[in-house]
């Protein structure tokens, strides 16, 4: 009974004009926060584009630093062997740059969203080692040469160390063995010398792939290659990352003389997904999937909020080191996690909710620090 009266207060709180902020009208984020580390969003396409208006004037008020959550990814900007595919990433660039916010790219190699071309050969076979050196040369030297000296900061590798710390067994992997790494840096230091270079990971709270990217980025300082941050992904949820393990990362990272950047922050709302999970109907299964299809339980929005507020605190604590914070989507109906892992689920992971509204926490921590 009591959980139905909150609800319809939380209804009848976001129906009325008066309870509503706009997101524009809070102190901006980066006056905010800019002088411990870049503010960052990914954007979508129709906020690049300002077809999302709302979406995009939340950026433009409080970021100064946007990343592609999709279209500088090898399927999308390189599609076919002979074709790049530009505009998409054009408009990304020059939404940055006619609102002066500075840009990171994302992402040169990474197994996923890699066009389906770059590891085969005609008969469908990989190529050889020499040929997958030169397409990946071509892709970088051809991406990164394209927003020479516009984009401040690659993510030159993304995802390539497992849990065990062991490399992932893909098809650079395969082709190429470790130096698809090194190879990787190489490129994209020879195509803009000025741009910073980065590895980017999930998942790195957990102390073996902790190490494992430790090792490799150790590896890449002794040969003398530039890297000049490692980036936490910071994909959480209720119950993970483990707050110790995640700092101990992060102090880890630090240690190898690198920055720390958090590349791709949310946390989901919704209880931990199993496929194993026993659930006997399917109106529960359902149900399960997708708890909180309206609104969130008060109860679940506190802690979310006061998980979210320890995250942000110890960012913040740690700013001599971390240089750049991102938010993984601008609201919470632009998150991935809408559709991971089973599609048609109503998560709560980002900043700013479906109505475009600072989310508690955050305006907490604003009003606090913006007397500071
Ligand atoms: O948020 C991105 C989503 O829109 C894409 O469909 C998905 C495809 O793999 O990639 C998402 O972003 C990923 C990011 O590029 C790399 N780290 C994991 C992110 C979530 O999957």
């Amino acid at each position: 009974m009591k959980h139905t009266f909150s609800l319809l207060v939380i209804a009848a709180a976001s129906l009325g004009a008066s309870a509503a902020v706009p997101a524009t009208s809070e102190p901006a984020l980066k006056d905010v926060f800019g002088d411990k580390f870049r503010v960052a969003v990914a954007i979508n396409d129709a906020q690049a584009k300002e077809i999302d208006k709302e979406g995009a004037a939340i950026v433009k008020h409080h970021f100064n630093t946007v990343v592609a959550e999709n279209v500088m990814k090898c399927s999308e900007i390189h599609p076919e062997k002979n074709r790049y595919h530009w505009d998409d990433a054009d408009a990304f660039v020059e939404f940055a740059e006619r609102n002066g916010m500075t840009v990171i790219g994302h992402c040169l190699i990474w197994h996923s969203q890699l066009a389906p071309w770059f590891l085969y050969d005609d008969e469908g076979k990989y190529v050889s080692a020499d040929t997958l050196k030169a397409r990946m040369r071509d892709h970088i030297h051809a991406v990164v040469g394209r927003y020479k000296g516009r984009v401040k900061g690659w993510d030159v590798v993304n995802e390539a160390i497992v849990e065990s710390g062991k490399y992932r067994n893909s098809g650079f992997y395969k082709i190429l063995g470790e130096e698809f790494i090194p190879l990787a840096f190489q490129y994209a230091h020879e195509a803009d010398p000025e741009a910073e270079l980065y590895y980017n990971d999930y998942g790195m709270n957990v102390p073996g792939r902790r190490d494992g990217v430790v090792r490799m980025v150790q590896d890449l300082k002794r040969r003398g290659l530039r890297i000049d941050a490692v980036g936490m992904q910071a994909h959480m949820g209720m119950d993970y990352p483990d707050f110790r393990e995640f700092e101990d990362a992060l102090n880890a990272f630090a240690a190898t003389g690198c920055k720390v950047m958090i590349t791709e922050w949310d946390m989901s709302a919704l209880p931990t997904f199993s496929r194993s999970s026993n659930v006997g109907d399917v109106a529960a299964y359902q149900k399960a999937l997708n708890p909180y299809p309206d609104a969130l339980p008060e109860d679940v929005s506190a802690h979310w909020n006061s998980r979210m507020d320890a995250f942000f605190s110890l960012f913040l604590r740690h700013s001599d080191v971390i240089n750049r914070v991102t938010a993984w989507g601008v609201t919470d109906g632009n998150s991935w996690k809408n559709g991971f892992p089973v599609r048609g689920r109503h998560d709560y992971p980002l900043l700013f909710d479906r109505n475009y509204e600072m989310k508690p926490f955050l305006k907490n921590l604003v009003n606090y620090h913006k007397h500071k």
